[in-house]
Formats: C-alpha cells, sequence, structure tokens
C-alpha cells in the first residue's frame, strides 16, 4: 500500500484563487505549518469554470470496509463500483469517522464533528438550526436537492432533511433500518420511515427502495443542476437478502451470513449501476460527479442484532473486510476510518489514484467550490478545498492534520505520523503510517518527543470543539 501525505487548496476559477488563497492563509494562521501560498496557486488552475455546475451524486455506503469492494480485492463481485473505480479517481487515503453520525455531520458541514459536540452515534438533533449545510449552500446557487436513504443527524420529523437543506428527502430518519420492516431499533425512533418528513409505511427491500426514489428523482429533473445525496442502508446491519440475490452470491463464499453479506454487497452496486445508468438516461453523464465511498469501516459483530424487532435475521457475525488495516468500525484505527472512495466524472477527471490524504469534510468546501458557492460568512471549514488533487492537476502538497475525535479515543495524523489515544487513559500509541500502514508497530515508547509533539497539536485542534453545540 502506498502511502504518501499532503493537502492543498485548490481553487476551481482564476477569480476564485484569491478569494481560496485568503481562507486557507486564514486556517494556516490557525493551523500553523499546514499550508503554503504556493501550495495554494501551484493547485488553482484545476477545473476551470463551467456554464453550469455540475450535477452532484454523493453515493455513502454503510459500514463498507476496505477489502470488500471488488477493486480493493473483495470476493462478492462489485461490477458498477469497480467500473467507477477504473473509470474514475479513486481516492485511496478517503478518511471518515469511527461510526455513522459522526462522518454525515463532517460531509454536511465540513467541520470536525466534535464541534457540534458529536463524537458518536446520536439520535437527538446533532446540528444547530441555522448551520449551512452543504445542500443549503448549493440552493443558493441554484442546485435543486435530494436526500434519500439513511439521515441519522436527529430522528424526529421536525429534525430532519428538509429542515437543513432537502427539498425533497426520503428513507431513514434514524440509523440503519430492518431492509423490509424499515424500523430502526426498538424505542422511541423505530418507526423512522418518511417521505419528506412524513411517516410512512412501504414494502419491498431498503435498497431497492432508496434506488427507486433516486432513478425517479433524477428523471424529474429537468434545467438545474442537482444535489443527490444517497446514504444507503447497506451493509449496515440487520442483513437479510432475498433469493434473487442470494442466488448470485460465488459458490466459494459460504456460511449463511456470509453470504447475506455478500448478496447485500452485490445489491447495492446494482443500485449504484441503476443510478449512474438513470443519468446516463438523462443524458446527464458528461455533467455529473459521481462520489462513492463509505460512511465507517467493515463490522464484524452480530448480524441479528436483537436492539431491532425481529424479523429473523440470519445469525452470526458479519463479514466486514478491513485487511490490510487494523480494526473495525467504532474504533480510531485505519481500519475504521480509511474506506474505499471514487470520483467519477467523465471527460472531467482523468482515470487513476489520488494518493494524498484526504477526509470527509473536505467535501463541503471542495463542493462549494465546483458549485461555484463562496460563503458571506466564516463557517470555520475544518476541510479543504482538495479538488485539484482530486482531479489530478496538482501533484504535491504540503503535509497536513487529520483529526479524530471519538467516544472511545481520539487519533491525530500529521503527515504520516499518527497518534492514537484511547479515551479516560494516558496510554498513547505512535504509528509510521508511510512504513505501517496496518499499525502494527508501536513506537511511542521509542519516540517520545514525537508523541509530546502531537498530543500538543491534537490540543490545538481540539480547541474549538464544542464550539456549536445544540440544546434540544
Ligand atoms: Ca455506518
Amino acid at each position: 500500500m502506498t502511502i504518501n501525505t499532503s493537502t492543498a487548496c485548490g481553487g476551481t476559477s482564476v477569480g476564485a484563487i484569491w478569494r481560496f488563497a485568503a481562507a486557507c492563509l486564514r486556517r494556516t494562521r490557525r493551523l500553523p505549518g499546514t499550508i503554503t501560498l504556493a501550495g495554494i496557486i501551484a493547485g488553482s488552475s484545476a477545473a476551470a469554470p463551467a456554464d453550469r455546475p455540475p450535477n452532484i451524486v454523493f453515493i455513502l455506503a454503510d459500514d463498507l470496509g476496505w477489502t470488500d469492494v471488488g477493486f480493493h480485492g473483495g470476493t462478492a463481485p462489485t461490477p458498477h463500483l469497480d467500473r467507477l473505480a477504473r473509470e474514475g479517481m479513486e481516492l485511496t487515503q478517503h478518511y471518515v469517522a469511527p461510526v455513522c453520525t459522526p462522518t454525515r455531520v463532517g460531509f454536511l458541514t465540513g467541520r470536525y464533528w466534535s464541534r457540534f459536540g458529536v463524537f458518536t452515534v446520536v439520535t437527538t438533533r446533532s446540528l444547530p438550526w441555522d448551520t449551512t449545510t452543504l445542500p443549503v449552500a448549493l440552493k443558493s446557487v441554484g442546485y435543486e436537492t435530494a436526500l434519500m436513504g439513511k439521515w441519522h443527524l436527529g430522528s424526529k420529523p421536525e429534525w430532519g432533511p428538509n429542515h437543513f437543506g432537502f427539498d425533497h428527502s426520503y428513507g431513514s430518519l434514524g440509523g440503519g433500518v430492518g431492509p423490509y420492516d424499515h424500523f430502526y431499533k426498538k424505542g422511541n425512533y423505530s418507526q423512522t420511515w418518511h417521505r419528506n418528513e412524513q411517516l410512512i409505511t412501504e414494502e419491498g427491500h431498503v435498497t431497492d427502495l432508496i434506488a427507486n426514489e433516486a432513478v425517479e428523482w433524477i428523471k424529474a429533473r429537468r434545467n438545474a443542476p442537482f444535489f443527490l445525496y444517497l446514504p444507503f442502508t447497506a451493509v449496515h446491519l440487520p442483513i437479510k437478502e432475498p433469493a434473487v440475490w442470494l442466488d448470485k452470491v460465488p459458490a466459494t463464499i459460504t456460511g449463511e451470513v456470509a453470504r447475506h453479506y455478500a448478496a447485500c454487497l452485490m445489491h447495492l452496486d446494482d443500485a449504484v449501476g441503476r443510478v449512474v445508468a438513470a443519468v446516463n438516461g438523462a443524458g446527464q453523464r458528461s455533467n455529473t460527479l459521481i462520489v462513492f465511498t463509505s460512511d465507517n469501516g467493515g463490522s464484524r459483530v452480530e448480524n441479528n442484532d436483537t436492539a431491532y424487532p425481529d424479523d429473523n435475521y440470519p445469525r452470526g457475525r458479519l463479514g466486514g473486510n478491513n485487511a490490510p488495516l487494523r480494526g473495525e468500525k467504532g474504533s480510531v484505527y485505519e481500519g475504521a476510518i480509511r474506506v474505499p472512495a471514487i470520483a467519477n466524472w467523465p471527460g472531467r477527471l482523468p482515470p487513476g489514484k489520488m494518493l494524498h490524504p484526504m477526509q470527509i469534510i473536505d467535501w463541503m468546501p471542495t463542493l462549494s467550490a465546483l458549485a461555484g458557492y463562496q460563503p458571506q460568512k466564516n463557517l470555520k471549514w475544518d476541510g479543504l478545498n482538495v479538488w485539484s488533487l482530486v482531479s489530478g492537476q496538482a501533484r504535491n502538497a504540503a503535509p497536513r492534520t487529520l483529526y479524530t475525535p471519538f467516544v472511545r479515543g481520539t487519533a491525530i495524523r500529521d503527515g504520516d505520523w499518527k497518534l492514537v489515544v484511547a479515551a479516560g487513559s494516558e496510554k498513547a500509541e505512535l504509528f509510521d503510517l508511510s512504513h505501517d500502514p496496518s499499525e502494527t508497530n508501536d513506537l511511542a515508547s521509542k519516540l517520545p518527543e514525537r508523541v509530546q509533539a502531537l498530543r500538543q497539536r491534537l490540543a490545538e485542534v481540539a480547541q474549538a470543539d464544542r464550539d456549536a453545540v445544540v440544546r434540544n
């Protein structure tokens, strides 16, 4: 596995260069040593302004591990994802949060989830009402916006996506749902399936329902650019797949849960293919950026989780595969936070691999710039516009810092060095990801000065935590 480290603040137009330069320099002052003006200008020629900004389709899998996908050697065939990767830019160091809600907060705000006091999964409202979310930003420059799938930023209908910039919303207000009953965990928020915040009852498999709604919405679009956010619930538990998909699973995959897991992933892959076909059918493919990634690494917990209403789910541990990365969903090791990721835009993104690290918080500034959105106030983005790197126009950039706050521990990566600090403990582990991407060799006792420097860096970045906490 190749590990490179760098960062950049690319602009999308000449006119935008200096605005972004100024923004980047402001961040530079706050986080010294991460960005240079030369790096900003070097990346500024990327993505000439388009007459019409691109459509954006952002597809988020749920709990999909690094090696689950075919293009990383996964055993279940994922031809549609493989094609997107082969013909697009694979983002080889794409980092997210360890669990569902924090990643979604980071994606929609461009800020570390900890700024909102979010350190793990929550069912209450995650964002202040006046948050400038990505769909709010895109709507302000003429986009039509929709979310089909899992919201997980507040489980009451009145906390739903329509209150945070989405014209249309559909799916689960809470977390992952039973694929047929569409219930979230037992309790106050079990009934969660909705359309535009009206709770509804429907029949069908969750993956098909989300894809159906997305395809119909794409077909109905006319002249305005659109932003479609598709957070599927696959391959999150509880998993149960129909015979039509189980029958397609290779015979080499054995064991009941393993076969359901593979079928769930193949089903998801097919849904992605249907969405891509709908964009093609609408004549919009050459003007549409499609991003695919996962909200956290793969999981190996019990599929038949009794927290969910019973629906005779197959019993046994899930088959999330993060190898050769360490750990799984719910930690701050690489297997939890480094996930498969693709950006695909025919004619605009060359096929290739982007080797530089980036984080889910980068999409807000990156997509805002692509769409021509300029904030009217300081949105306190922690993320960077990385379009010049994603598009392959910038090859080099300065090392950057990636912060992973989480309830069970915290990680900070600075360049290729990563510090892992367990919650409630003075113990810290130090890894050199350039030589040890699997985090097998703890160097903390050998390099105490570096540990101390990273602790200091962590304290600096964490200073802005909880500056925008919801008071429900
Ligand atoms: Ca997840």
